[in-house]
């Protein structure tokens, strides 16, 4: 009877350790064991502070470089390409087996400042861009595996926004509607055929105009054959409030036109006070509720393939300077890299086996084969 109420203990010990050994425990591991991507954006300079890259290294299968790869930091000069950070983010990546997004391309705001709209005509600014997309494209070909190609290129009502590249003067196709941005992805796709092509957009995660003339586009593009893979919803939360409704049936609908959906940029605002007071638990609280409906619209969306935030501790975010410090503490991780509540959150969805689509399956969504395969084959 001893040796059998020993075995008994052996046994349940041996269950205890193989279930310690396979129940996942950071965000990647939860994130891993079904192929799903969660993503950071991050800020190369800070890889030599042992916590930010022991965090980040440990928490997430794929980077983004949250500034390094825009005209202004790689292109200060017009005819140099400086590729120092990208490439320190790139490195850090293959080191840590993770994947990489680019962003961005294509956008009407920080640009250098010797791209003047008046010392160029549309012909130079078309020959400009082609390059542009060209170069960088080529440069990280095989190490960046999905690119935000057009970013952030439609106004709150849902026209096109005046810009440099659309209309002032343009690439020669001005007020000819999203032709510009049908261009820059065929140039995209001739750059890199391997790397999905998204178009990335601000507040057109739930159902208004803007999303409705995304989703337009998405339609028009996919029956004209654009190279088009997927759009990027950043979800920038300012007030602690979303439509988890709305955001999960515009996920659905992009995803039924054959395109995937990556979150791109999430972070959730928390209002704070000038003279530093701690953060209201009851604020805590739903900021993690807000990120458990988040991902949760994307866990249960086939075709939603990754969640990304906008950089993971609070101590390197840009909602406080861009708020005058009226909001900030928008991350999963606080400025001392402790996780937070909306962390917890995020690693029960991830870890919760009965709220996934199936992502293996997902090659198979009507229409969507070939970017999903694309993306299967990157994985
Ligand atoms: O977080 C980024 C900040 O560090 C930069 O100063 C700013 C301008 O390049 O861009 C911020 O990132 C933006 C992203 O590129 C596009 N969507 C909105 C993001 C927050 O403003």
């Amino acid at each position: 009877m001893k040796c059998c109420l020993l075995s008994a203990a052996t046994l349940l010990l041996f269950a205890g350790a193989l279930a310690a050994v396979s129940a996942p425990a950071t965000l990647r591991q939860a994130a891993d064991s079904d192929g799903m991507l969660i993503g950071t954006a991050v800020r190369p300079m800070q890889f030599s502070e042992t916590l930010y890259s022991a965090t980040l290294a440990r928490e997430f299968n794929m980077i983004e470089p949250e500034d390094a790869l825009k005209w202004w930091v790689i292109r200060r000069e017009e005819n140099d390409f400086d590729f120092t950070q990208g490439d320190e983010v790139v490195r850090f990546a293959e080191a840590h087996n993770m994947k990489v997004r680019g962003h961005c391309l294509v956008w009407h705001q920080y640009n250098p400042a010797w791209l003047s709209p008046a010392d160029f005509t549309p012909a130079q600014l078309s020959d400009l861009l082609k390059d542009h997309i060209n170069r960088m494209m080529k440069h990280y070909a095989g190490h960046v595996f999905a690119w935000d190609v057009v970013n952030e290129a439609f106004d709150e009502k849902g026209r096109l926004r005046e810009s440099i590249w659309y209309n002032q003067p343009g690439i020669g196709l001005a007020d000819q509607g999203t032709r510009y941005i049908e261009q820059a992805f065929r140039w995209a796709h001739e750059a890199d055929p391997q790397a999905l092509l998204f178009y990335n957009e601000a507040e057109a995660e739930t159902l208004n105009r803007k999303a409705d003339a995304i989703y337009e586009m998405v339609k028009d593009f996919r029956r004209r054959g654009v190279p088009i893979d997927g759009i990027g919803m950043q979800v920038h939360i300012p007030n602690l409030q979303i439509d988890s409704a709305a955001l999960a049936a515009n996920m659905s609908r992009l995803t039924k036109l054959g395109v995937q959906v990556q979150i791109t940029e999430l972070d959730v605002a928390i209002p704070v006070s000038p003279d530093k007071k701690p953060l209201h638990p009851d604020d805590l609280q739903r900021q993690a509720e807000v990120y458990k409906e988040v991902a949760a619209a994307c866990l249960q969306t086939r075709g939603c393939t990754a969640i990304q935030t906008w950089g993971f501790t609070d101590k390197y975010s840009w909602v406080g300077s861009h708020s005058r410090g009226t909001r900030g503490a928008a991350l999963p991780f606080g400025s001392s890299y402790a996780r937070k509540p909306a962390y917890q959150a995020l690693f029960e969805e991830l870890a919760s086996p009965s709220k996934r689509h199936n992502y293996r399956d997902s090659g198979s969504l009507p229409g969507a084969s070939l970017p999903l395969l694309r993306f299967h084959m990157h994985l």
